[in-house]
């Protein structure tokens, strides 16, 4: 909670109203991501803010909202970014709330998104002008394609802005992605990360649960689970994908530490990035709905993700992890390449530590999420908020001067849910997106419109 004060109190008076804040130099930082829009640290902290009972930041935050987020803007943006933060964090502010407004702009900015979805297979793009409507993808991704782990991290937010505006289209958008992707024959199982929305064919054969890839794998178990576990191709999908990455990415170093790897054309590159840390979280998450003899093995692959992603904190010199280590050339666990050591407040690790919690109750989890306050109090906490690190392997700081909003999202509501009783946003209830907005499950026997069932 203190930490969520000095984050915010920061942002909002160096950066009030602009996407991010620079602790270091005391201003704001605008990403390209977010186009014109503004305000990203405020709706993305919307619902920390709620869930933490910090009554006065939070109707501050909503009254910005009210008169101040405006999409009627010429820019453009990540369909992906602006769906998870932006959306996300509007639809979660709304059902803990009940507050009619954040709903209201949830279902406009969906409006706006829609026209990324003008594309012969319906595959969306990755950026879109949202007041032209033209979109594109990213000139650096293979063949003109679209991403995947954009494009399948549409689906919690899509089904709920249908279930709240009443229109169908949205979850009509995202249910036609799974089919394009059904169709398709997947090498060896697994999902290449690139696909190009025009002639519907893979780009480059890439594999990740990291970077470009993890959060489409992580919406289908949530998918299924936010349906009331009704929503059987969501299941079947992940189970399936979580089989061949068993068999093709997941492995075991000499020292013991299980991973998973990449895969590039049927080569490994032995190497698990920051963001592959959230699978922990999910394997376990998943354990329940695997076939009965397997629910103990996905909750010890949790486990032994957990442990090596403890371990990549652990081999720093400041106890926080590194963008990316790599298990070859004789080093476990470790980042060989300048450009591997930098840590911008990322959660993975602790989202997945939380999940572990919540699950097992193994007390070392809470002792690991510990540590990482105490690196991140003694690392990146500055006067004017907190930073990020260039290299986590020397012992003196170098800031990135960047706050990311998915500190005030994620992160520091992970810690906090890692502290909390169970009780707070139970896992029967609430599905976290892949920004931590808790959305409610869609229960078969209610409508639960707006419904507070915190
Ligand atoms: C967040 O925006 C989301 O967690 C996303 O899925 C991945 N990247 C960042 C956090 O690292």
């Amino acid at each position: 909670l203190q930490m969520m004060k000095h984050a915010w109190d920061n942002y909002k008076r160096y950066a009030w109203g602009l996407n991010e804040l620079k602790p270091i130099s005391k201003q704001g930082h605008s990403s390209n991501l977010f186009g014109n829009i503004q305000g990203a640290t405020i709706v993305d902290a919307l619902d920390t803010l709620y869930i933490m009972e910090m009554k006065e930041e939070f109707k501050e935050a909503k009254e910005w909202v009210e008169k101040n987020l405006d999409f009627n803007v010429n820019a453009e943006i990540s369909v992906f970014e602006v769906n998870i933060r932006f959306v996300g964090g509007l639809l979660s502010a709304y059902y803990l709330s009940g507050e009619e407004v954040f709903r209201r702009k949830a279902v406009e900015l969906g409006e706006k998104l829609l026209p990324a979805f003008n594309t012969p297979t319906g595959i969306p793009w990755a950026l879109l002008n949202i007041k032209s409507g033209i979109g594109r993808n990213w000139p650096w991704a293979s063949g003109g394609s679209s991403i995947l782990a954009e494009f399948g991290t549409l689906h919690l937010e899509f089904v709920h802005l249908s279930h709240l505006s009443g229109n169908p289209v949205f979850a009509e958008k995202v249910m036609n992605i799974r089919k394009v992707l059904n169709r398709l024959d997947k090498p060896e199982g697994l999902y290449p990360n690139y696909l190009n929305p025009s002639s519907g064919q893979w780009g480059q054969h890439h594999v990740s649960i990291g970077g470009l890839g993890d959060s489409f794998y992580e919406y289908l178990l949530k998918a299924w689970l936010m349906s009331d576990k009704t929503d059987e191709e969501g299941k079947n999908m992940y189970y399936d994908a979580v089989q061949a990455i068993e068999t093709h990415l997941i492995r075991k170093s000499s020292g013991g530490l299980t991973y998973i790897a990449e895969w590039k054309g049927g080569l490994l590159e032995h190497k698990m990035g920051h963001l592959t840390c959230f699978a922990g979280g999910m394997f376990a998450l998943g354990a329940d709905g695997a076939p009965p003899d397997k629910t103990g093995h996905h909750i010890e692959l949790g486990a032994e993700i957990a442990r090596t992603c403890h371990e990549s904190y652990d081999r720093t010199s400041m106890k926080l992890g590194p963008e990316a280590f790599r298990f070859d050339g004789g080093v476990e666990a470790i980042a060989t390449r300048q450009n591997e050591k930098y840590y911008i407040l990322r959660p993975e690790v602790i989202e997945t530590y939380m999940y572990m919690w919540r699950l097992t109750h193994d007390p070392k989890y809470r002792q690991w999420g510990w540590e990482a306050v105490e690196a991140l109090e003694k690392h990146c906490r500055v006067d004017g908020g907190y930073s990020g690190i260039r290299d986590v392997y020397i012992s003196h700081e170098s800031h990135d001067d960047v706050q990311q909003s998915f500190f005030l999202s994620e992160t520091l509501k992970y810690l906090y849910l890692l502290f909390s009783e169970d009780d707070l946003l139970p896992f029967e209830h609430w599905v976290f997106n892949t920004e931590a907005h808790p959305l409610p499950v869609l229960h078969k026997d209610d409508g639960n419109k707006g419904d507070n069932q915190k």
